[in-house]
């Protein structure tokens, strides 16, 4: 198949998704168009059958708010029409649904060869996708897609909650790439940041105010006043970063806090933690926290969205009441404290996120695309 993959090219999950299913696509010998305005973050090596085509937008002295979604529509079109798409999945619904719609509008008979395919993924529902001012569009635009899926249950049943949509959504969940994020040893890392054997706290996010990045440093300032040796590494950045260096400043606990910044070998800096943090106030299914569960990594998360799906509450980790710093610093001593407990929690979490493979989902969207092209092309020729 000729398949077109519509995403942010961000630090963050829903461009990881689409950029890792991509690449999983083009190994199983499909042919990969990446459409986005730059090169998505995990797109970073060569593949013969993977094309990336960066969207410009030309700017003009009228516009103060240059149109990125036109330009992504005729682009879109450019792709169908010369690459011969047979499937365009966009991921993230805004505004990459309604630049899709449009692109089939414009080619008329000849667009209603090409499936499209919306992933739903999170804040585009729950957060600004329900927001008044994008909410008629959204929803007009997932009505008007070929086929819609969501990460997680929570997802799809948020979006029938918030939308007055009826059409069938369909769940296919995030995935992880098990060779890839495993527990290796990083004897000379984890000897560089933690001189005095310091147990390990990563959390990693894009420091958007959703994400709670402080809590984090809550929770690590109660650890650090039970007497325990650790260190904190906070890995990505964004937004709230400044809000976190302030409270680290705060609680005094600047000097067991590394900021590292957006990293590409997420995995090395997971090989070396103990365990992961993820307080966020909103998270339809959390990515980052399969990654580490991946790599062996209990999770102490909030209880909010698809978290506590992913995350068995005292197995993989612990399920906290949002906001509830104390509950969350008491479940991570608990684990900190007791290595036997700690190990056993690794394991299960390794296990948890072997549900998650990679080819498997892979192949669930294969044989969706197969089934929504068969659908779409069935309807030109009756
Ligand atoms: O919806 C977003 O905030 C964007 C997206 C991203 O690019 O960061 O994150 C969402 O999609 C991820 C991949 O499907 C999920 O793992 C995240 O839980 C979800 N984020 C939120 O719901 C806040």
């Amino acid at each position: 198949m000729n398949i077109g993959i519509v995403c942010y090219p961000t630090y963050g999950g829903s461009g990881v998704v689409a950029t890792e299913l991509g690449i999983g696509l083009a190994k199983r010998g499909h042919k990969v168009h990446f459409l986005s305005y730059a090169r998505p973050q995990r797109l970073n090596e060569f593949e013969h059958n993977i094309d990336f085509h960066e969207v410009a937008v030309n700017v003009y002295p009228l516009f103060e708010y240059p149109p990125y979604d036109l330009a992504l529509a005729s682009h879109m079109v450019n792709l169908i029409k010369y690459q011969k798409l047979d499937v365009l999945h966009v991921h993230y619904a805004i505004p990459h649904a309604t630049s899709a719609y449009l692109a089939r509008e414009i080619l008329g008979e000849q667009g209603r060869q090409v499936a499209i395919l919306t992933t739903l993924h999170g804040t585009d529902i729950t957060i600004v996708g329900s927001d008044p001012s994008y909410l008629p569009v959204v929803e007009f635009s997932i009505n008007k897609s070929d086929s819609v899926t969501a990460v997680s249950e929570y997802l799809r049943d948020e979006t029938y909650e918030k939308f007055g949509t009826t059409r069938n959504i369909h769940v296919i969940p995030n995935f992880v790439d098990l060779d890839r994020f495993k527990r290796v040893e990083r004897t000379h890392f984890k000897k560089a940041i933690c001189p005095d054997g310091e147990l390990v706290l990563t959390h990693v996010s894009n420091f958007r105010k959703v994400k709670n990045v402080s809590h984090t440093v809550e929770v690590f300032a109660r650890v650090l006043q039970q007497g325990i040796k650790a260190k904190l590494l906070l890995v990505g950045d964004g937004p709230d970063r400044i809000n976190v260096e302030s409270r680290c400043r705060e609680l005094g606990v600047c000097d067991h806090v590394r900021m590292l910044g957006k990293q590409e070998k997420v995995e090395e800096i997971l090989s070396i933690s103990d365990l992961f943090l993820m307080p966020s106030g909103s998270e339809t299914f959390g990515l980052a926290a399969l990654e580490a569960m991946s790599c062996g990594v209990p999770v102490i998360s909030s209880d909010v969205g698809g978290l506590p799906g992913l995350n068995i509450d005292g197995e993989t980790g612990f399920v906290c009441k949002l906001g509830d710093i104390d509950a969350m610093g008491d479940a991570a001593i608990s684990l900190l404290r007791d290595p036997e407990k700690l190990e056993a929690f690794s394991k299960a979490a390794r296990k948890r996120a072997e549900m998650f493979e990679l080819d498997k989902i892979v192949q669930q969207y294969e044989s969706h695309y197969i089934r929504i092209l068969k659908k779409v092309r069935g309807t030109v020729e009756a």
